[in-house]
């Protein structure tokens, strides 16, 4: 495995470069072209100056997060053929730059949920939480200016303003989509890109729904061992893979994490590992990455990457605003700084003793 770190680029994100470069044993960043909107093709010329500045600072682009995919092809609209060719365009323009790891979802709407950005925990620090209660409560137009209003002035990941302004419309738009449609558009999605996947060798790595249930009536597909697998044979190319996201697919208490790693053995290609701590199976919060300041074994996560082979980037995962740092929420540097460290620990440890005892 290689240890990444997600960075949103410079002007957007409040950590830089240099500072990732410190990170003991983080060599790539996982990025993307933060002012691009989903739909748009994605020029050489930025392409190549994003990798220029990574390299420049003793770096590489391990991989994307995300080339976003626009409502059009989810609810597979009469214009949706032409924003596949868009994206085809933008993956043929990323592998000539050698880039092979492109993370993308299929969410209708909003991307990953939750309803507070800076709940306190005891020790003072703040995290993201999500409980199930407050979404009922809520009118999904309003989702977005609640979530914004904690956001430190930052745009969160899925959540741009210029979408948000069309909840209503978004909503609307769909309407006659159930799941098996929409399941029946990423794959016709994937089929239409496996070609140039092939090609340009890019992995397609599919985040999960978050939380890993429909919020607000509509439909969501990634969300357990049984769909995911379905998606693996459905496309069965070695292209269409997975975003192991222990956050997301953990949201669902259901969800056997190191069993699903091990199921999905060879169709992993990107992995975020974090832990959630559990206060009730509807209100979870994001702990620190530590096994005992939340509910899931890290180390036992760790030992199914590493039992299964997997050697694509991990990044630690949305991290808890510590020591007086104002950030995005879930990606300012320290804590996740923190976790990178231990998950190099836990694998050190899970590597020495593999070697040991063959
Ligand atoms: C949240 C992230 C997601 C993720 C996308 C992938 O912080 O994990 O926004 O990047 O869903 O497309």
């Amino acid at each position: 495995m290689e240890m990444t770190f997600r960075w949103y680029g410079k002007g957007f994100d409040t950590v830089e470069l240099w500072q990732i470069r410190q990170i003991p044993g983080v060599t790539g960043v996982i990025t993307t072209l933060y002012d691009t909107t989903p739909g748009e093709v994605w020029k050489p010329e930025k392409i190549r100056a994003l990798k220029n500045e990574v390299e420049e600072a003793g770096l590489h682009i391990a991989g994307i997060e995300s080339v976003n995919v626009c409502d059009a092809i989810k609810i597979g609209s009469p214009d949706c053929e032409q924003y596949i060719d868009n994206y085809i365009e933008t993956l043929e323009n990323l592998g000539k730059e050698d880039i092979h790891l492109v993370c993308y979802n299929f969410m209708p709407v909003f991307d990953w949920t939750r309803t507070e950005l800076a709940r306190k925990r005891p020790d003072g620090s703040t995290v993201l939480a999500y409980t199930q209660a407050a979404v009922d409560a809520l009118d999904p137009e309003k989702m977005f200016e609640s979530i914004a209003g904690d956001a430190n002035g930052a745009i969160l990941p899925g959540w741009e303003p210029e979408r948000m302004a069309r909840v209503r419309e978004l909503f609307g738009m769909y309407a006659g989509i159930d799941n098996e449609k929409l399941f029946a558009n990423l794959t016709h999605f994937l089929e239409r890109i496996m070609p140039v996947c092939n090609k340009y060798d890019i992995k397609m790595a599919i985040h999960p729904d978050d939380p890993a249930w429909s919020v607000f009536g509509l439909p969501r597909i990634i969300i357990n061992q049984e769909n995911i697998l379905r998606l693996m044979k459905a496309v069965d190319d070695v292209h269409n893979g997975v975003t192991f996201c222990s956050g997301s697919y953990g949201t669902n208490l259901e969800n056997d994490l190191p069993g699903m790693i091990r199921a999905l053995k060879g169709r992993i290609h990107f992995a975020h590992v974090r832990n959630l701590k559990f206060n009730s199976p509807d209100d979870f919060e994001e702990s620190a990455h530590l096994s005992s300041d939340g509910t899931f074994d890290m180390y036992e996560i760790m030992k199914a990457l590493y039992e299964t082979g997997f050697n694509g980037p991990i990044r630690p995962d949305h991290g808890r605003m510590i020591w007086g740092e104002k950030a995005m929420p879930g990606y300012g540097l320290y804590d996740r700084a923190l976790g990178a460290t231990y998950l190099n620990g836990l694998w050190e440890a899970i590597d020495k003793a593999a070697k040991r005892n063959r």
